[in-house]
């Protein structure tokens, strides 16, 4: 039997838009996810999972079923519907009572500030590539800390600023919906750590109560043969896209010179430059050690080829198993012929990939102070037999990559919590409702909860801690 330390975050994560609807209620502002979605989906974030009237009824099934930990996130257009100047009081006041609700039920709310969800006013000027928005960010950063940081422990500045810059400039799955741009990933990457770098020394010099971090999506890549150099340099090449840069920037407070030669050979291929001032490089520097915790979110793992044809990338976004196709000049492909299990989505499960990724946030930034694991769980098409739910592969998903950070742990890493992704249902961004992740299933008309057979075994897990071994 494998036990989880004491005082370990059994936790479930969601995030504002993907959750609350209610998109337009109360004086929100308008995101730019409301018109990429109109435009270009067949899904929209309405009413999502009714977040915004059933919170109370998440909170309490998160109490029955041991989850002890919820990430929840702001939504900035909530607050100041243009990003910055007036403030909207019903915004305000809806994340006190979230806040007020999940600490009455003994979940303790770790709040991101920005889930992708940047307000459309800001977005059209350029969202992250223009640096007036830094300062609003920053602002806006402030303004939360003053109004919730009396009652907030945790805080975490953005979810995942790699697939932000991957979806908006390289994939094209995220508003503005352009593709292969790396000037613009990279740029985009370092404005986003900056705005970060700048609002974790705020957040230290003004001396707020509680802890602040950042979240990354950190997927592991392998060469597909590792005896052959163009794999195993392609599998470095979309580590320092997808990772590394971040990661450096994050704890270093530089980028190394093995990480810009990537770069820069990814521009010679692709085209694409980078603007970084000194300045920058300082406040990055300032802000290196002063992250109290990194959260990873990690749900799978890529092999990698050596590839110099044109590049091309297909997102599987219906759930047609195989459909996936990812291929970058100059840097490489990805191999999806690999005998590892996947989702329908074409997510490779490989829970050693987590325990590989900790170690080497271990090893390569020593400075990380503590960890919690702030997504993880399976994209499954849940069967609904008249109120139950058999997701056996979603626990056997979880329990394996349960055990990697158990291993990881044991092994020396600083683990302290784990989110599920996701507490209930919520739509998934480039997907629609039926890519579901929940412990609890939502029915989308009625908006009903239904425990999943995962809520169960979570609950005795949270009880325990034991994982069979
Ligand atoms: C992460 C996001 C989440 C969530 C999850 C699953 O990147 O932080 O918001 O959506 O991935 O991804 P998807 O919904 O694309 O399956």
């Amino acid at each position: 039997m494998l036990k989880l330390p004491e005082d370990f975050i059994f936790g479930g994560a969601t995030a504002a838009y993907q959750a609350e609807g209610a998109t337009a209620k109360d004086g929100k502002g308008r995101v730019a996810w409301d018109t990429f979605l109109e435009e270009n989906y067949w899904f929209n974030a309405e009413p999502a999972s009714d977040f915004y009237n059933r919170y109370p009824v998440d909170l309490k099934l998160a109490e029955e079923f041991g989850v002890n930990g919820i990430r929840i996130s702001i939504a900035w257009s909530r607050i100041f519907p243009n990003g910055h100047g007036e403030v909207n009081e019903k915004g305000v006041e809806f994340y006190h009572k979230v806040i007020d609700e999940a600490q009455k039920r003994g979940v303790e709310p770790f709040i991101t500030l920005h889930h992708f969800d940047t307000p459309e006013a800001l977005h059209k000027e350029g969202d992250f590539l223009n640096r007036e928005n830094i300062e609003h960010f920053v602002n806006y950063a402030k303004f939360c800390f003053e109004e919730y940081g009396g009652k907030v422990k945790y805080w975490t500045t953005f979810n995942e600023i790699g697939p932000i810059g991957d979806g908006q400039y390289l994939v094209g799955k995220f508003p503005p919906g352009i593709k292969y741009d790396f000037g613009k990933v990279f740029q985009s990457h370092h404005n986003m750590m900056l705005a970060h770098a700048k609002t974790v020394k705020l957040f230290k010099e003004n001396g707020y109560p509680g802890e602040i971090g950042i979240v990354h999506a950190l997927q592991t890549k392998y060469p597909h043969d590792p005896n052959n150099p163009a794999d195993v340099r392609a599998a470095e090449l979309e580590d320092i896209i997808h990772n590394k840069f971040i990661l450096d920037a994050t704890f270093k407070g530089e980028y190394s010179k093995g990480t810009m030669e990537g770069v820069n050979h990814i521009f010679d291929a692709n085209g694409g430059s980078l603007t970084i001032s000194d300045e920058d490089m300082d406040i990055l520097y300032e802000a290196k050690d002063l992250n109290d915790f990194l959260g990873i979110n990690h749900y799978m793992s890529d092999w990698m080829r050596g590839y110099d044809g044109e590049t091309e990338i297909f997102h599987n976004s219906t759930g047609d198993e195989g459909t996936s196709a990812y291929r970058i000049k100059g840097v490489g492909e990805k191999v999806f012929d690999v005998d590892v299990p996947r989702t329908d989505w074409d997510w490779m499960i490989y829970p050693q990939g987590l325990y590989d990724q900790i170690m080497r946030v271990m090893e390569e930034y020593p400075n990380y102070k503590k960890i919690y694991v702030t997504e993880n769980g399976m994209a499954y098409k849940d069967e609904f037999n008249d109120g139950e739910i058999d997701d056996q592969p979603r626990i056997d998903y979880i329990e394996g990559y349960l055990k990697a950070i158990h291993q990881a742990i044991e092994d020396g890493a600083n683990v302290q919590g784990y989110f599920v992704w996701s507490l209930m249902d919520v739509f998934s961004w480039s997907n629609g409702y039926n890519k579901r992740y929940g412990l609890f299933y939502v029915d989308f008309e009625t908006q009903e909860r239904y425990p999943k057979k995962s809520a169960y075994w979570y609950k005795e897990l949270a009880k325990t801690g034991e994982l069979k071994g």
